[in-house]
C-alpha cells in the first residue's frame, strides 16, 4: 500500500500528495518544520516539537489554523494510517498559497502537511567509527537575521556547509558562528567532553535550541556528569576529549576528527558511549513520549 500524507486534514496517498507552486514554502522558503520521531509506538516529546513548531512560527508571524492539541491527534492519525510504531515524522506547516511577490499578506491559509516515514542520515559504520567532520568557511547566519533559533525552511546556510563537506569527502560540517565560536552541525547540535565535563554552545550562537541536547544535558545530569552551557572556541572544539553530535535525525552521534585533527584518542569516547546507551533507555521509556495506539 501507498503511504499516506496528511495534507490539510486530509490523508491522500503519497503519488497524490500535492502543493501548489504558488506555494510561498517552494517560492521563499517562507515556513517552518519539525523532524519528529516515534519509537516502539510512542512519539517522543511530541509536545516539546509542538512548542517548538509553534514558538518558530510566532516569530515568523505565522498563525497556525490548528491548535497544539489537535494537531498532536493529527500526526498520531497519521503514524497510525501508516501503521508505523518507529518513524521518523515530517511536520511542514508553509505559508500557503500566494501570488509572484513575496508578501506574506497575500497567503490567505497556511498549508499543513505531515509526512511519515523512515530517515536515516549518515551510514551505520560512521556510527561505529565515528563522524569525520569539517569546518565549514559558511558561518551560521546571524541571529539577528534568519537566525537558526527559528526551524525555517531556509536550510540553504546547512545545504552550503553539507556540500562543503560532501565535495571533500567528510561525513559532516561543523559550522561556526558569524564571530568564530563553535555553533553546531548542519542538522544537530554540539557537545564537548573536557576533563569529565559536558560542554555545549548556547543557543545565542544561533543554534536550534534541539530536544535531543535538551535530552541529553538532563540524562548527562542525572548521570552525575556537570553540564556547562558557554561559548566555545575552534582550538578548545580541536583540544576536547571527545567530541559528539545530537539531533532528531542522527541521535546521537560520536565525531572522532575535525578538519585533520584527531579528536581524543581517535575512537568514540567513553562519555558518549554512556550518553548513547542512556538515550537509548530514555527513548524507550513510555513517560517520554505520546501513545499512537
Ligand atoms: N540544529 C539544526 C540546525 C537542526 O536542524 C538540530 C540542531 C537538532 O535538533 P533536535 O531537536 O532534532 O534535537 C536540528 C534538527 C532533516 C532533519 O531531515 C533535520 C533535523 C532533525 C531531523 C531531521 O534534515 N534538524
Amino acid at each position: 500500500m501507498e503511504p499516506l500524507v496528511y495534507i490539510n486534514g486530509e490523508l491522500v496517498p503519497k503519488s497524490e500528495a500535492k502543493i501548489s507552486v504558488f506555494d510561498h514554502g517552494f517560492l521563499y522558503g517562507d515556513g517552518v518544520f519539525e523532524g519528529i520521531r516515534a519509537y516502539n509506538g510512542y512519539v517522543f516529546k511530541l509536545y516539546e516539537h509542538l512548542d517548538r513548531l509553534y514558538a518558530s512560527a510566532h516569530t515568523i508571524m505565522l498563525t497556525i489554523p490548528m491548535k497544539k492539541e489537535e494537531m498532536a491527534e493529527a500526526v498520531i492519525k497519521t503514524l497510525r494510517a501508516n501503521s508505523l510504531r518507529n518513524a521518523y515524522v515530517r511536520l511542514v506547516v508553509t505559508r500557503g498559497e500566494g501570488d509572484l511577490g513575496l508578501d506574506p499578506r497575500k497567503c490567505k491559509k497556511p498549508n499543513i502537511i505531515i509526512i511519515a516515514g523512515e530517515l536515516s542520515v549518515l551510514p551505520k559504520e560512521v556510527y561505529e567509527r565515528g563522524v569525520r567532520a569539517l569546518i565549514s568557511w559558511v558561518r551560521r547566519d546571524r541571529i539577528d537575521a534568519t537566525s537558526h533559533e527559528v526551524k525555517s525552511l531556509n536550510y540553504l546556510n546547512s545545504i552550503l556547509a553539507k556540500l562543503e563537506a560532501n565535495n571533500v569527502n567528510f561525513d559532516e560540517a561543523i559550522i561556526l558562528s558569524s564571530d568564530g565560536y563553535v555553533c553546531e552541525g548542519t542538522a544537530e547540535n554540539i557537545f564537548i567532553v573536557k576533563k569529565g565535563e559536558l560542554l555545549t554552545p548556547p543557543t545565542y550562537t544561533g543554534a536550534l535550541p534541539g530536544i535531543t541536547r535538551q535530552v541529553v544535558m538532563e540524562i548527562a545530569t542525572n548521570n552525575g556528569i556537570k553540564v556547562i552551557e558557554r561559548l566555545l572556541t575552534v582550538h578548545e572544539l580541536f583540544n576536547a576529549d571527545e567530541v559528539f553530535f545530537t539531533g532528531t535525525g542522527v541521535e546521537i552521534i560520536p565525531v572522532v576528527e575535525i578538519s585533520g585533527r584527531k579528536i581524543g584518542s581517535g575512537k568514540p569516547g567513553e562519555i558518549t558511549n554512556i550518553i548513547i546507551e542512556e538515550f537509548r533507555k530514555y527513548v524507550s521509556d513510555p513517560r517520554n513520549g505520546t501513545p499512537i495506539y
